[in-house]
């Protein structure tokens, strides 16, 4: 039995296109707590969380979106997931992937007040590592994974209490990644899965291997699962949809192996726009993956094959 956090973000200023703020409501409505209930776990509703009011000045980069909002959402957020973490899985339902500006670098602060490695998976299409510098559209949706590993041009969010190490950061189901997000990874090395590399092998073997390095390190795992790792076909209610994606069946065993491993620490669920969705499509797989990862089974295995 888990104690689970859901914590509501409607975040909507991470890009122009509006809808985001009825994620959480669309969770609810699509039972995500009574889903949790029903495998035995203790789901608690913490509501949703309020931006704090930021003043910040002008970006050198004059096409960035909703700075100050943005800059108000993160200090909140971080201080929602340092408060929720202590007492169980916070799961934040968001919301546009933004909003991970603020869980993710509360959950690095969390894992260095207890002296462990935060390693992130970053399930998505995009890699999300422009700065408010490089990136082209303004939207700050396309920035977390930057910013919580260090790197410059976020001066105006607040000072990260720790950094996640780039290494510790897998992105599994990417297929749009712009240049200066490629040069940018490529300079570091964080595990990079793209589709072709699904196509090849599978999500098995990269995901089963990430989840040894956790494992071995005694570290913690936050979790990002953005709407638009899966295919549009499968859920079509995303801004920013690309073709090619993960099919239902590889969403639903990347959240089988996380539940074996045991590892998952906290949770975004991101991007989806309720406003695009089709007779909640879209919302009902989103709370169907995360109650294969919070252990519904078919059957159970004999073994565990990482942890
Ligand atoms: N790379 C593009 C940009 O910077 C698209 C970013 C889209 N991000 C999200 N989350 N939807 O993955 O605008
Ligand atoms: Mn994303
Ligand atoms: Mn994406
Ligand atoms: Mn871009």
């Amino acid at each position: 039995m888990t104690r689970i956090l859901l914590i509501g973000a409607p975040m909507d200023a991470g890009k122009r296109r509006r809808g985001c703020l009825m994620g959480p409501d669309a969770y609810r409505t699509a039972g995500l707590g009574d889903a949790l209930t029903r495998l035995g776990h203790e789901a608690v509703d913490l509501g949703n969380v309020v931006p704090d009011d930021a003043a910040v000045a002008p970006c050198p980069n004059p096409a960035v979106h909703s700075l100050a909002e943005c800059v108000g959402w993160t200090s909140a957020l971080r201080r929602a997931a340092e408060s929720a973490a202590p007492d169980g899985v916070p799961v934040f339902m968001g919301g546009d992937h933004a909003l991970s500006l603020g869980s993710v670098s509360g959950m690095a602060a969390v894992a260095a007040r207890e002296d462990k490695p935060l390693f992130v998976l970053w399930l998505d299409a995009h890699s999300d590592f422009h700065t408010p510098i490089t990136t082209e559209t303004g939207n700050l949706h396309g920035t977390p994974v930057a910013y919580v590993t260090g790197r410059d041009g976020f001066e105006a969010f607040p000072k990260l209490a720790a950094r996640v190490p780039i290494e510790n950061v897998g992105m599994i189901g990417l297929r749009s990644v712009d240049p200066p997000e490629r040069e940018a990874l490529e300079a570091g090395n964080a595990m990079l899965v793209d589709m072709r590399q699904i196509d090849e092998e599978g999500i098995r073997a990269p995901l089963a291997a990430f989840l040894d390095r956790v494992a071995a390190a005694r570290g913690l795992l936050h979790v990002s699962l953005d709407v638009d790792f899966l295919d549009p076909s499968v859920a079509p209610a995303v801004g920013t949809t690309v073709p090619g994606g993960a099919t239902v069946r590889e969403g639903h065993l990347a959240m089988e192996m996380l539940s074996d491993s045991g590892l998952v620490r906290s949770l975004d669920l991101v991007e989806l726009n309720p406003f695009l969705d089709e007779k909640g499509r879209t919302a009902s797989l989103m709370v169907e993956l995360t109650a294969s990862l919070f252990g519904r089974r078919v059957f159970d295995r004999p073994t565990r094959s990482y942890a």
